[in-house]
């Protein structure tokens, strides 16, 4: 296809609705229609496909099979658990608010509860929030997909957190319905209702929730989601679970899933802080009005598309020429750089150094509970000085990720001087308020050492509305479209779809072996079986082998690389895993070893 005269048309934006589209899936792993091409697209042509899959985030779900962000039902259960932090805020004794999730979900969960308990620092209050990430503190800056399988292990971290506390709301998130992690502290907490009201965040509708057993376990996530929706209609458990649509790469829940977990958590939380701290009742239409600002927030964004078009394009071509990509940030900006960055490795394949973010104030300005992670973890600016600025080239593009409200410009010129003694790949994206004029000449200056500058003008922000909120979902979403369209670039991925993925949990597994069936056309346990030989690296598969359960399966592929595509590769031509590595080697970009072996 596609070249630069791609359209969306209607039907294409509500095809996945059809109880017909990919009718075995849930819709968090569907495949999107709009983006079957994104693998040939042009840079510009990749924004475009992105901005039209966020846009499904806001769809009217009037008549629609599912419910959506903006759906009644969906704005009444909002309303209803922002009273329930509004009661806690009022009322903080022996009380708390956790937010957990695994991966992308509880990046998020970090990233609200920090932005909230700032928000009540501000006013001189104690924090009433608290986030869980399975894996712990080193989840957030890097890929721990096992932790997700163990629910015994989520139960564990809740349990720990909520010591000698009487009342607890916990929002559970998991975009896919999915994560036995969180599946196992939303089964505690309905076990222990004198303590936990349960809240469960995610984007499919509970009989898609994933219902394959969970080992040690008498629950699946859909038997504890059934639960929790019979205990919704007492106001005992919340579900908020809207549709917004499959991922632009399927699966990648990091984007629209986070993106929305995001929009939704701080609507919820805003409306009760507005509500404790400023006597503005929650109402539907006032969260309706703060959703609306997120939209408005899309709108601003891809405004812009050209600009991040052009971004995607220089990140994209330093990839492919082995360069890196580092993204320079300050406050909870930088903060979404280092979780963008981090999320390439297990997103795409991609090697530790290709995209790296880097925060200024380190970890004082993260504010993450277990503090320093230790020297594979550096994220300061020094470190990046240190580190990356004594090798950086023309090969290497540099972001600086700022906003003129952090009196940090200053900060911003002095870096960009040094770096672009380094390199002239050198990028600015900044955001500002309408009629701000502080820090012009500094600005001036920071443009005429960039290569491209890309600027967000916001207007002023109607009453209730956090600027800040918007500017970091603004934020995700350029580095989200600027990595994953540099991944599509660099060959990465296959129609809409991540091949090279590592089996490292059960849901990745099960992805694996559903994209082996659609890819190679073979039948389910054939697929199964190409993916273990190349998992344990056999051409036989032995009893053992057979035996063993998914997380066995999980583990022994965290030592290898490339198992899905060299599956793959066997499938499609009944060569041995041997002579499949050989074609992978001659074929390193692995659109093309897969076109290699279809043509
Ligand atoms: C997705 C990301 C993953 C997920 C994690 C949790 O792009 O790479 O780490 O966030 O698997 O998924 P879920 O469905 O429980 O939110």
């Amino acid at each position: 296809m596609a070249g630069s005269d791609w359209t969306c048309s209607l039907s294409a934006m509500h095809e996945w609705e059809s109880p017909d589209y990919e009718p075995s899936l849930p819709v968090s792993e569907k495949s999107n229609p709009l983006t079957r091409d994104i693998d040939r697209a042009s840079p510009n042509c990749i924004v475009r496909m992105l901005q039209a899959c966020d846009a499904q985030m806001f769809q009217d779900g009037t008549g629609a099979t599912y419910q959506r962000l903006l759906s009644e039902q969906v704005v009444e259960t909002l309303t209803e658990v922002a009273k329930q932090v509004e009661h806690i805020l009022k009322d903080p004794r022996d009380s708390l608010i956790v937010l957990s999730g695994c991966g992308t979900s509880g990046r998020l969960a970090f990233l609200v509860a920090s932005a909230f308990n700032r928000a009540l620092g501000e006013l001189d209050r104690s924090s009433v929030y608290s986030y869980i990430i399975a894996g712990g503190d080193k989840a957030l800056l890097s890929s721990q997909e096992a932790p997700e399988d163990d629910p015994k292990l989520g139960v564990l971290s809740l349990k720990k957190v909520c010591e000698g506390q009487k009342r607890v709301l916990f929002i559970g998130i998991s975009c896919g319905l999915s994560a036995p992690f969180v599946a196992g502290q939303l089964d505690f907490c309905l076990q222990h209702p004198e303590v936990y009201t349960p809240v469960l965040v995610g984007f499919n509708p509970p009989h898609q929730a994933r219902d394959e057993r969970i080992p040690g376990c008498t629950f699946t996530f859909r038997s504890v989601a059934r639960r929790m929706q019979e205990l919704a209609t007492r106001q005992r458990a919340f579900l908020i679970n809207p549709a917004v649509g499959p991922e632009a790469v399927s699966g990648s829940s990091r984007m629209k899933g986070g993106s929305a977990t995001k929009i939704l958590l701080e609507v919820v939380l805003s409306a009760a802080h507005a509500a404790t701290f400023a006597d503005t009742p929650v109402t539907p239409k006032g969260l309706l009005q703060h959703m609306g600002a997120y939209e408005k927030t899309l709108e601003i964004t891809y405004a812009q598309r050209e600009g991040i078009g052009a971004l995607l394009e220089a990140a994209g071509q330093s990839l492919r020429r082995g360069g890196r990509v580092c993204y320079l940030g300050w406050g909870p900006l930088g903060t979404l750089g280092l979780i963008d960055a981090s999320e390439c490795v297990p997103t795409f394949g991609a090697g530790c150094e290709d995209v790296r973010g880097y925060i200024s104030g380190g970890y004082r300005e993260l504010n993450n509970n277990e503090g320093p992670l230790g020297p594979d973890f550096c994220i300061a600016h020094e470190d990046f000085l240190r580190l990356v600025l004594p090798s950086l080239d023309d090969r290497d593009a540099v972001l600086l990720i700022y906003t003129h409200s952090g009196n940090n410009v200053g900060e911003v010129a002095e870096l960009a001087r040094t770096v672009r003694e380094k390199t002239s790949n050198l990028h600015a994206v900044y955001h500002r308020v309408d009629g701000d004029t502080a820090a012009a000449e500094q600005q001036d200056d920071i443009n005429k050492l960039c290569f491209s500058s890309l600027k967000f003008t916001w207007p002023s922000p109607a009453s209730g509305i956090s600027l800040h909120m918007q500017w970091e979902l603004s934020t995700k979403l350029l580095l989200n479209a600027v990595s994953t369209g540099a991944h599509v670039l660099k060959g990465k991925i296959y129609q809409n779809h991540m091949v090279d993925l590592q089996v490292t949990n059960s849901k990745l597994y099960r992805r694996a072996t559903r994209l082996l069936q659609k890819l190679s056309g073979g039948p389910e346990s054939r697929c199964e079986e190409a993916l273990l030989k190349a998992v344990y690296r056999v051409d036989e598969l032995t009893a053992d082998i057979t035996s063993s359960d998914v997380s066995a399966h999980a583990r022994a592929a965290r030592s290898g690389t490339k198992a899905v595509p060299l599956a793959l590769v066997c499938l499609l031509t009944g060569r041995s895993l041997r002579e499949a590595g050989t074609h992978l080697e001659q074929h390193p970009i692995v659109r093309e070893a897969v076109e290699a072996c279809l043509s």
